[in-house]
C-alpha cells in the first residue's frame, strides 16, 4: 500500500513518553499484593513466593553498566484496536536504545504464530512504516487460544529456540488470561522467557484497579462519535428520519455510554441498566414507541438512538435463551439447515416461544457458531433492525398518527483500525516501552500498566501488575477456570449518573453535539472512561 500524505505526516510524529520512562536508569520498587487462595493454587509457580507489583523510580546513571542485547517476541491477539502498532514500536525503540543489537520478533496471525513458530524479525523499515498507524496488519492478529498441552509445549520450544528474553502478549481479557497461563507454564518448565501482557480492546471492559483503560477504546469512541455527529446534523436538517445506530462492544456498554456523553443522542441504551432492571424486549419497544409518540406531539419525527451491540445479551429472556442454546449446541451436532427445528424441541417452552417470535434473520444469528472463547458473535446480530421492526409494529398497533421512517446503521469494524488518536498513540508507545523495561528487569506474568492517564503524558506513571491479581474463578464448560473479569458499566459511577441525570432533557430537546473528526494537535480530551477523572462535566 502506498502511504498517502496523511500517513506520511503521522509517521513523523514521535509519541510522547512519560518523563519517568525517559530516564536512563530506573530502580524498581516492589509491593506485595494479596491473591485469593483458589488462584494461588491454580498458579503455584507464579505464586510460589509473595506476589509483587512493581513501580519505578529514578536511579543514578552509571556509566559502567554493561548492557546485553535483548531479544523479545510480540503477538497481537484478538480483535483489532487502534494503537497496537505503537506498542510494538515502543518495544522496538526501547530495546534498540538499550542496545543496538537487540532484536524484536513478531509472531504472525495471533497466538497460533507462537505455537506454530511463524514469526518475522521486525526491523527499522517496518517499524517506521507502521508508526502511529491503525490496523494490526504489521503482523496480523487472530483469536486462537493456547490451550492444549501440545500448544503450550510448542510455544515454549519456539520461544526457547529464539532465545527470547520476553514475550509481549497484546490482547484483551481472554488473551491476558492466556498470557498468565503461559507465564506459569514457562516458569514450571524453567524457561527464561518472561511473559508480559498489554491491555488491548476497543470494548473498554479490560479495566480494573490496575488498568485504567484499554487501548483502542478512545479511537473507537471518537471515530463512532464523529459519524454519530454527522448523522445528527443530517437528521436535524431533514427532520424525517429516526436513526438506530448499533455500536460495537461485545458485552459491556462502555462504548455506547462514552459516545452518548460525547454526542448527546435522543436516547442510548445501556445494557447493564437493562439487565439490572430486568427490562424485557417488549418493555424496550414500549419505551421507544412512547418516546417517538411524545416527540411527535412536539412536531419531531426524527431522532438518533444508540444501541450497544451487547444489549441483546442483557435482555433477561434473551439471556436465558442464549444460555439454553449454548448448552444444547455444546451437546449436539446438527447439519446447519436442521439446527433451528431441532433446537426448538429441546428449549424450554418460554425460550422456544421467544425463538419463534423473533424474526428468522435474528434467530438464525443467535444460532451462529460461538467464537473460540465461547462468546456469542453479537457483532453479527442486527439488534438495531430488530428494534426498528418491533417499534414499527407497535406504532401500527397504536394507530400512530405520525410518520416513523427509520434507518439502521452499524458502527463496528470501522472504529477498530482508524488512525489512533494522540492519546492512543502516546499510551500504546508507553505501554510498549514499559513492557520492554519489565522484561529487561525479568518480571514475568505481569501486565504493563500506564497510569494517571487523565494527566499530561509527561506526568504518566508506569507499573507492572501481576496478572494473577486480576483473576477470578469462573465455571466454563463445567470446569473451574481462571479468567480476567470483564468490567461492566458501573451504574453507580459518575459517567452513568451524569447520563441518567441528563437523558430526559436530551430525549426531547435535541441537544445534539457533533464532535467532528479526531484532532491530532491541540487540546486533547482523554477518554471519560478513566473514571471521569480530570474531566469536568458541563451541565447542558
Ligand atoms: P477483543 O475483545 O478481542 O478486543 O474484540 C472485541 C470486538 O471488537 C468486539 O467489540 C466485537 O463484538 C468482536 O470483537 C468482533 O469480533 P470479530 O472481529 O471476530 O468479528
Amino acid at each position: 500500500i502506498q502511504p498517502n500524505n496523511f500517513h506520511s505526516l503521522r509517521t513523523k510524529y514521535q509519541p510522547e513518553l512519560p518523563q519517568l520512562l525517559q530516564l536512563e536508569e530506573l530502580d524498581t520498587k516492589t509491593e506485595t499484593i494479596q491473591v485469593n487462595a483458589q488462584i494461588r493454587e491454580m498458579f503455584p509457580f507464579l505464586c510460589k513466593e509473595e506476589v509483587k507489583a512493581v513501580t519505578f523510580q529514578a536511579a543514578n546513571a552509571n556509566e559502567n553498566t554493561i548492557r546485553a542485547p535483548l531479544r523479545i517476541g510480540c503477538v497481537l491477539s484478538g480483535g483489532q484496536a487502534a494503537g497496537g502498532h505503537n506498542v510494538i514500536v515502543g518495544i522496538y525503540e526501547q530495546i534498540k536504545r538499550r542496545h543496538p543489537n537487540s532484536q524484536l520478533f513478531g509472531f504472525l496471525k495471533g497466538p497460533i504464530g507462537i505455537y506454530s513458530g511463524k514469526y518475522e524479525e521486525l526491523k527499522d523499515d517496518t517499524i517506521n512504516y507502521f508508526k502511529n498507524r491503525g490496523g494490526f496488519d504489521m503482523i496480523q492478529s487472530g483469536r486462537h487460544k493456547i490451550e492444549t498441552e501440545e500448544q503450550f509445549k510448542k510455544s515454549l520450544q519456539y520461544c526457547q529456540s529464539l532465545k527470547l528474553d520476553g514475550l509481549v502478549v497484546i490482547g484483551g481479557d481472554d488473551s491476558n488470561t492466556n498470557a498468565c497461563l503461559l507465564a506459569e507454564y514457562f516458569l514450571k518448565n524453567n524457561c527464561q522467557t518472561s511473559v508480559v501482557g498489554c491491555p488491548k480492546t476497543i470494548d473498554g471492559d479490560l479495566k480494573n484497579e490496575f488498568v485504567e483503560v484499554s487501548f483502542g477504546f478512545d479511537t473507537a469512541c471518537k471515530t463512532y462519535s464523529e459519524l454519530i455527529g454527522n448523522i445528527m446534523l443530517d437528521t436535524v436538517s431533514s427532520k424525517k428520519y429516526y436513526h438506530f445506530i448499533r455500536l460495537m462492544g461485545r458485552s459491556a456498554s462502555h462504548i455506547a455510554l462514552e459516545c452518548a456523553l460525547l454526542t448527546r443522542p435522543t436516547w442510548a441504551y445501556i445494557g447493564e441498566e437493562v439487565e439490572k432492571n430486568k427490562t424485557s424486549l417488549i418493555q424496550i419497544v414500549t419505551q421507544l414507541s412512547d418516546l417517538i409518540e411524545k416527540r411527535y406531539k412536539q412536531n419531531k419525527n426524527h431522532g438518533v438512538i444508540l444501541v450497544p451491540e451487547g444489549l441483546i445479551e442483557f435482555i433477561d429472556e434473551v439471556k436465558i435463551l442464549i444460555k439454553e442454546i449454548n448448552t444444547i449446541l455444546a451437546a449436539n451436532k446438527w447439519e446447519s439447515d436442521q439446527v433451528f427445528n431441532n433446537i426448538l424441541t429441546k428449549l424450554t417452552p418460554e425460550s422456544s416461544k421467544l425463538l419463534q417470535f423473533l424474526p428468522r434473520s435474528i434467530s438464525d444469528q443467535l444460532l451462529l457458531d460461538r467464537d473460540p472463547h465461547g462468546n456469542v458473535q453479537v457483532a453479527k446480530i442486527e439488534t438495531e433492525k430488530l428494534l426498528i421492526e418491533m417499534v414499527k409494529a407497535e406504532l401500527q398497533r397504536r394507530k400512530y398518527a405520525g410518520k416513523f421512517s427509520a434507518i439502521s446503521h452499524y458502527y463496528g469494524y470501522e472504529g477498530r483500525c482508524a488512525f489512533p488518536t494522540k492519546f492512543d498513540c502516546d499510551y500504546c508507545y508507553s505501554l510498549g516501552v514499559n513492557a520492554a523495561i519489565l522484561i529487561e528487569n525479568k518480571f514475568t506474568g505481569v501486565m504493563s500498566c500506564i497510569r494517571d492517564l487523565h494527566k499530561n503524558p509527561s506526568e504518566w506513571n508506569a507499573a507492572g501488575f501481576p496478572l494473577v491479581t486480576m483473576m477470578d474463578v469462573e465455571t466454563r464448560k463445567g470446569k473451574s477456570v481462571p479468567v480476567i473479569k470483564k468490567a461492566l458499566v458501573d451504574l453507580d459511577g459518575p459517567l452513568f449518573k451524569f447520563y441518567q441525570q441528563n437523558r430526559d432533557k436530551w430525549a426531547f430537546h435535541d441537544y445534539y453535539h457533533p464532535v467532528g473528526p479526531i484532532q491530532f494537535e491541540g487540546d486533547q480530551v482523554p477518554p471519560f472512561l478513566i473514571n471521569g477523572k480530570g474531566f469536568e462535566f458541563e451541565e447542558v
